[in-house]
């Protein structure tokens, strides 16, 4: 019996220092420690054996048994710090491996010009003045003395909400509401800037597109001054030799009133398809502010006089970037915007 003890020992030992996972462990626990393990069966068959060698056996199997728990806790202990070893070792972070490139998001053509064109205002003593864009017809059409019957207010070519209610289709309503709140302080010297929308789809034209519209208001302001800043606009838009040229034109809210022109930036003047062979290219309208307007807004038009220009900023990042489809600048394609 002492002998079969010793067997189990040496033959337990031995398996248990062989074992690498928790389930073979598991598996030599049933296996010697049981209800039917060997040291059970050993425990169990005792009343089989001669009295004397009882107390003897009886220590010798427990012993065993506690040397057997033993060596298993140390085993599990042993193995779980293996097991966590090799997962840090899996998951281990290498900081020395090179990271992913981050690509950089970057400013969209239209809000470069944008930028540039306020900057190029300020420098004048333009502030910078945003407002709503879903508007009354009122300071939309009205307050700029557009008739009711001009074809602007037409469903067909502006969106509306009720027949009070409208996207706006220009900027101008931001400066009437300037206008009405401040007057008859002077002077009134700054740009609107912001999206505006109208019925329109086609290579030239987008349902929304970005308006830049400058006013200043003041005693003695003439056409001349006008012209003054225009040239000065272009000049540092589109570089100092540039030249503008002014054409007679109509818009209900100013009088007199002018479209302007640059020297094409394409071919410098020589003649191409983006000018039409002309050397010229439209950039933006302008005019004296009407008095209905100065008055409707608050201001004596028999005090004070004004001037006003309006301008497509999409218009302009064309021509100064060499885009020939305003689409181009609203499909959301990154080959185009990484160009800028
Ligand atoms: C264009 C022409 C223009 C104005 C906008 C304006 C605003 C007020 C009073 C008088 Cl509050 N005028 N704005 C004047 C002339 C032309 O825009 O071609 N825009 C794209």
């Amino acid at each position: 019996m002492i002998e079969k003890l010793e067997n189990i020992e040496n033959e337990a030992m031995e398996k248990l220092s062989q074992v690498e996972e928790l389930e073979e462990l598991e598996k030599l626990r049933v296996h010697y420690l049981g209800r039917k393990g060997e040291i059970t069966s050993v425990l169990r068959s005792m009343s089989q054996q001669p009295q004397e060698m009882r107390p003897v056996l009886g220590q010798k199997a427990n012993e065993l048994k506690e040397k057997i728990e033993e060596k298993l806790k140390e085993k599990e202990k042993e193995i779980e710090e293996k097991s966590k070893e090799l997962l840090w070792e899996k998951e281990r972070i290498d900081v020395t491996l090179p990271g992913k490139p981050v690509s950089l998001g970057r400013k969209h053509p239209v809000t470069l010009i944008t930028e540039e064109i306020k900057e190029i205002f300020a420098g004048l003593g333009f502030r910078s003045e945003e407002g709503p864009e879903i508007e009354l017809d009122y300071y939309n059409f009205e307050a700029l003395n557009i008739p009711v019957d001009h074809p602007a207010r037409d469903m067909q070519d502006s969106f509306y909400f009720t027949p009070e209610i409208l996207l706006r289709t220009h900027t101008s309503p931001v400066q009437v509401r300037v206008m009405e709140k401040q007057a008859p302080q002077l002077p009134v010297r700054i740009i609107a800037l912001g999206k505006v929308y109208r019925r329109d789809d086609d290579a030239t034209h987008s349902p929304m597109f970005q308006q830049v519209e400058g006013l200043a208001v003041d005693r003695n302001i003439t056409f001349a001054d006008l012209k003054g800043v225009l040239l000065h606009f272009a000049r540092e838009m589109f570089g100092e030799e540039q030249q503008i040229r002014l054409r007679p034109s109509f818009f209900p809210f100013t009088e007199p009133s002018a479209e302007v022109d640059i020297f094409c930036v394409i071919c410098g003047g020589e003649g191409c398809r983006v000018c039409s062979h002309t050397g010229w290219l439209e950039i933006l309208g302008a005019g004296m502010v009407h008095p209905r307007v100065l008055e409707i807004s608050g201001y004596n038009p028999r005090v004070v006089t004004g001037f006003a220009f309006g301008m497509g900023v999409e218009r302009v990042a064309m021509l100064k970037f060499g885009i020939n489809d305003i689409r181009l600048l609203y499909s959301n394609d990154l080959r185009m915007i990484k160009q800028f």
